[in-house]
């Protein structure tokens, strides 16, 4: 099959449009800062840097039939789109450096698009402590970041939900869903529903990391389109305090790492969003750091004995 591209293209998209703590539009540069294209560069890769996308300010205002800042965060999620899209298309790897996880809707339907256009299958692993499976009549805040899972399955706002070109822009089980804790009362139902594929952190306590990740993993092929979410607020607030949203009860710093590995042992990633890193939030960019050293074991970084170089 089709080896993933060895160039990854950072995107910048500086925003916090659809969140409800502002800070995490300071994310692309506290991960450069943490020295994420050169940890890419060290693993072998070639690092194109297109600097940071460009959209509307945050206008802090209350929700509006259900959404804070719909037209803001369509206009982010168009320009996503179309970055991820473009790197796609010239044989990248696109890395988006968030940005909230509203964004999510932008890259993963121009990651969508691009799968269908080259007939490639597509797998979304969503780390995250949260479902983002909100629509606007359930949603406790209004927030558009905890709503773009159900966007990219076909619910939300139109301007969102068809930005891939057909809707849903995935299907729900192209999904799966690693280290939620934290579930609204709505959206329960929702991903039952749904039938939604979900290693919560009871099923990861329960049976550990390792066979969570062998089932999320399970049924990629060669032509397997492997797109990682990677909501920073997954990790255990212990490690990562640079979050808008910390939950607590997530995975330590070795349960992540060994998620990472095992995600890097499919040879498969081929896109990657990360998201909700909130510098105002942070200590000394610790956060940013463990964020970039676990891309780093992301991409093939490993201890000795299954060290590739
Ligand atoms: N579920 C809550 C809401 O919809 C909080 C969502 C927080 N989302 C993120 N991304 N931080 O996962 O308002
Ligand atoms: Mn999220
Ligand atoms: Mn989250
Ligand atoms: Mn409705």
């Amino acid at each position: 099959g089709a080896t993933p591209a060895r160039t990854v293209r950072l995107i910048g998209a500086p925003t916090d449009i659809g969140a409800g703590a502002r800070g995490a539009s300071m994310g692309p540069e506290a991960l450069r800062v943490a020295g994420i294209a050169e940890m890419f560069t060290r693993r072998g890769l070639t690092v194109h840097d297109t600097g940071n996308l460009h959209g509307p300010n945050n206008p802090c205002l209350p929700p509006q039939g259900g959404y804070r800042h719909l037209d803001e965060v369509v206009a982010w999620n168009q320009a996503v789109h179309d970055a991820v899209h473009t790197a796609l298309a010239a044989g990248e790897l696109p890395v988006l450096l968030g940005g909230d996880h509203s964004l999510g809707i932008g890259s993963i339907s121009a990651v969508a698009r691009h799968c269908r256009a080259t007939g490639r299958a597509l797998r979304v692993l969503w780390l995250d402590a949260h479902a983002d499976f909100n629509t606007h009549d359930i949603t406790p805040s209004g927030n558009l970041h905890g709503m773009p899972v159900a966007c990219l399955c076909g619910d939300g706002p139109s301007a969102l939900v068809s930005m891939a070109g057909h809707v849903p822009a995935i299907a729900a089980s192209s999904l799966r869903q690693i280290g939620i804790r934290s579930v609204d009362e709505g959206e329960r139902h929702r991903v039952r529903e749904a039938g939604l594929e979900v290693y919560d952190m009871r099923y990861i306590d329960e049976v550990g990391m390792r066979a969570a990740m062998d089932k999320a993993l399970a049924g990629l092929d060669d032509h397997t389109h492997l797109h990682v979410s990677f909501d920073v607020d997954f990790l255990d607030p212990e490690i990562a305090p640079g979050v808008g949203t910390t939950v607590p009860g997530g995975p330590t710093y070795r349960e992540a790492q060994l998620c990472m590995e095992m995600i890097a042992d499919t040879g498969r990633v081929a896109s990657l969003d990360i998201v909700e890193l909130n510098p105002a939030l942070d200590v000394r960019n610790r956060t940013a750091q463990v964020a970039v050293e676990l891309v780093e074991s992301l991409f093939g970084k490993s201890t000795l004995m299954r060290d590739r170089g």
